[in-house]
């Protein structure tokens, strides 16, 4: 069974079209202090390559497509998110890689805390070093 956490979120649709709400502490499991999204993405361009050591995100791909690579330091899957309605949980010390973004994506992400490089771990070895402790 892979380690990564998919959220189904739910859309509330009828004749006029879709609306997802994200709410905090419900489909999504924690106060949400920061939003931010990604878009324009060379798709030869992957993005990410880091871990966080206390930030928890979770990711949609409110259009098109691209991959995620999501690695415990034991386990390595790729989910591909082509839906508005899939989240992807990023929890803490989960390495991350983003590939092939399709032109038209934009990957949204709603992250717990505020902006802090310092919650980065960006070198990979170090990031095995870290999650092997
Ligand atoms: C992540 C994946 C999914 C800020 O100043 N504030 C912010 O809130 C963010 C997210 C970024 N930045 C600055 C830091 C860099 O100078 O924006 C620049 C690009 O960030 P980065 O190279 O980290 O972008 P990605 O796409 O590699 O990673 C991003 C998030 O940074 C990261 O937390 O989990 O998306």
């Amino acid at each position: 069974m892979s380690f990564v956490q998919e959220i189904q979120l739910k859309s509330l649709g009828d004749e006029r079209g879709q609306l997802v709400v994200l709410e905090g502490n419900q489909a999504v499991p924690f106060d949400i202090k920061r939003v931010y999204y990604i878009y324009g993405v060379d798709p030869q361009i992957p993005r990410g390559f880091h871990a966080h050591k206390a930030t928890q995100q979770v990711a949609i791909c409110i259009k098109g497509s691209c991959k995620m690579l999501m690695d415990d330091g034991n386990q390595k899957t790729t989910v591909l998110m082509n839906s508005p309605t899939q989240g992807v949980l990023i929890d803490v010390m989960q390495w991350h890689e983003m590939h092939d973004f399709s032109e038209d994506c934009i990957l949204m992400v709603l992250a717990s805390e505020h902006y802090d490089e310092s919650d980065y771990i960006r070198d990979y070895d170090n990031f095995l070093k870290a999650v092997s402790i």
